[in-house]
Formats: structure tokens, sequence, C-alpha cells
């Protein structure tokens, strides 16, 4: 009888050794599947292929650092993106990154992210605040220098085909957003004191395809023949532009010398085709940087203030064979 006794309760001890086992090994690996990094990130919308390009980036790298991505697409509306700020401070999210579509109107939100001790990271696009706590830092292209860049692009074309008068349309991005006021100060800022340089009109073509014909075509019907150069904001109004430029007789590339920026495979075909001039590179590929910057706040270490990505220009001046694939 003692013996069946002793020998039920090794096997229960057994047994019990094994169920702890088997809970611990669970809570371990409950440990290990739980995400290092909640992270709320609002899209502002996805008016381009860069836009698009940048959503995947994003996307393709929380999965590579394995961050937990609460990814909201905006539609263009800043509205929209403010509820989903106020989504992700009411989920507690770890970080908050968003890309601004304008300039304005952050504090308020901002504030209730800084007081529920939230940090936030803007990505592509800033922000105009008086409140430089309300963000911890700020990764995205330094759009002056394109601006810079695609006007030194002009005046050393300028230069080599001889022209004495150089009479400029410039299409723009969206009003009050960061890429459209920096392209265009860099831009007007490098040409200011060429006297060859003439900006006859600058037209808003809020970064859209369909806006960029839109513009495109009003332009030729007031300027026509007087048009020397398009400056356009990026390569979807640039792409919605040239078949307009066609319709109307002229040859881009040629008649009209184009000039974007982005630097996406679409553009970059065009402009191997001769029909886009120069093309200013704005990198989409932020997601590294973000996944990287995202983490270190996590784990409360210092992040740099402001990140720019290395960026380049392509243009009928070099060997255009040697531009590998984009991929956006
Ligand atoms: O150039 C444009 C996009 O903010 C840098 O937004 C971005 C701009 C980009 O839609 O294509």
């Amino acid at each position: 009888m003692t013996k069946t006794v002793c020998r039920y309760s090794a096997v229960i001890r057994i047994l019990c050794v094994l169920l702890a086992a088997v809970f611990l090994s669970g809570c371990a690996k409950q440990e290990l599947d739980e995400p290092e990094l909640l992270l709320g990130f609002s899209q502002l919308g996805s008016e381009s292929a860069w836009r698009i390009g940048n959503t995947r980036d994003i996307e393709e790298k929380a999965e590579q650092y394995g961050v937990s991505l609460m990814l909201e697409n905006a539609n263009q509306k800043q509205e929209n993106q403010i509820a989903a700020i106020r989504r992700f401070i009411a989920y507690q999210v770890d970080v908050i990154a968003f890309s601004p579509i304008v300039e304005e109107g952050w504090d308020n939100v901002l504030l209730e992210a800084k007081d529920a001790g939230i940090p936030v990271i803007l990505v592509d696009r800033d922000i105009s605040t008086e409140n430089e706590d309300l963000t911890r830092c700020h990764i995205g292209a330094d759009f002056y220098r394109e601006g810079v860049e695609a006007a030194e692009y002009l005046i050393r074309k300028t230069d080599s085909e001889g022209m004495d008068h150089v009479r400029i349309v410039e299409i723009t991005g969206t009003e009050f957003s960061t890429p459209m006021q920096q392209r265009q100060a860099g831009f007007m800022d490098t040409i200011r004191d060429d006297e060859r340089m003439e900006v006859m009109e600058s037209v808003n073509g809020d970064f859209l395809k369909s806006r960029g014909a839109e513009c495109m075509q009003d332009l030729l019907e007031r300027y026509g023949n007087d048009i020397d150069v398009v400056f356009s904001h990026n390569d979807e109004m640039t792409l919605g532009a040239i078949p307009e430029i066609e319709k109307a007789g002229y040859r881009p590339g040629e008649d009209i010398l184009i000039i974007s920026i982005d630097g996406g495979q679409d553009a970059i075909d065009v402009l191997k085709e001769g029909k886009i001039n120069c093309v200013v590179e704005c990198t989409p590929m932020l997601g590294s940087a973000l996944m990287e910057t995202a983490l270190k706040l996590k784990a409360g270490e210092q992040v740099e203030r402001l990140i720019h990505p290395k960026e380049e220009v392509f243009s009928d001046e070099q060997d255009l064979t040697k531009i590998g694939p984009r991929g956006y």
C-alpha cells in the first residue's frame, strides 16, 4: 500500500515538473514573440510613386527590425492625421511617427503626445512650431538643397546652350508643405542673381499627376512658345505635364527643358528617353533610419535631431545607362 502511494507521488512530482517546464517555456516564447517596440505611423496619403514607395519601405523595415507597426493613411487630410495621432496616444504606443502634410497646426496634438510621455519622430516633411520639444527628431530630405541642385543644373545648361534669356514656369507641390516651400526657396535663391532667368509663373499642382497635366495645359495656353523651362516639384506632376507638352506640338527635353524632383523609376525611364533633362533625387527609403531611431528612443537613448539621407542628381550631363533600378 505505502509502496503504491510512493510510486503515485513520484509520478505526480514528475508530472508537475513537466507541466512547469511546459508553462515556463511557453512564457519564454511569449516574451520572445512580444515586439520590442510598438510604433504608430501616420502616413499623409498616397499621392505619388514616392509616397507609395515610402509606405512600402516603412512596412518592410518594420518587419525586418521586429517592430510592430500601426500604420494609418490620412488620404491627404490633416484632420485625419490628427485623429490618427490621438488614436496612437489612446493606444499607448511606444513611439509616434508621422509625415505632416503641411507645416502648421500640430502643436495641440503634439502637446497631448508629450503629456502622455510618447516621443514623436517627424518623417519626410517638417512642421513649423515655436516649441522645439514637441518632437524628438526629423528624418527627411534636405528640400532646400534639392531646389538649389535643380537651379544649379539649369545654370550649367544655360551656359552650355548659350541661352541669354530663360523663361521658366514652376509647378509646385502641396501648398504650405515643407518640400513645396523649401524647393521653391532653394531654386529662387540660386537663380536670383542670374539676369538671364525669368520665372514667368508658379502654379500649384499639389504633387498630383492629374494636376500636373491641368497646370501644364493652362500654362501652354497662356505662354505657349515662350516657355523654355518647366521646373516641377515632383515626378508625378512632371509625368502629367509631358504628354500635354507633346500634344501642344513641342518636344519635352528639347524645345522645353524639364527639371523634376524625386527619381522614381518612371521618371528615370523618361529621363533616359531624353524627355526629362534633370531629376534631383529625393529618396523615400527612410524606413531603416526610422526604425533605428524609434528603437533608440524606446531604449531611452539620445538621437540625432536631424537626419538627411544621401541623395544624387541624375541628368543628361551623365552616362544614364549606369543608373540602377530605383525600387519605387
Ligand atoms: O517629393 C512627392 C511626394 O514629401 C518629399 O511628397 C515628399 C514629396 C515627394 O508626394 O512626390
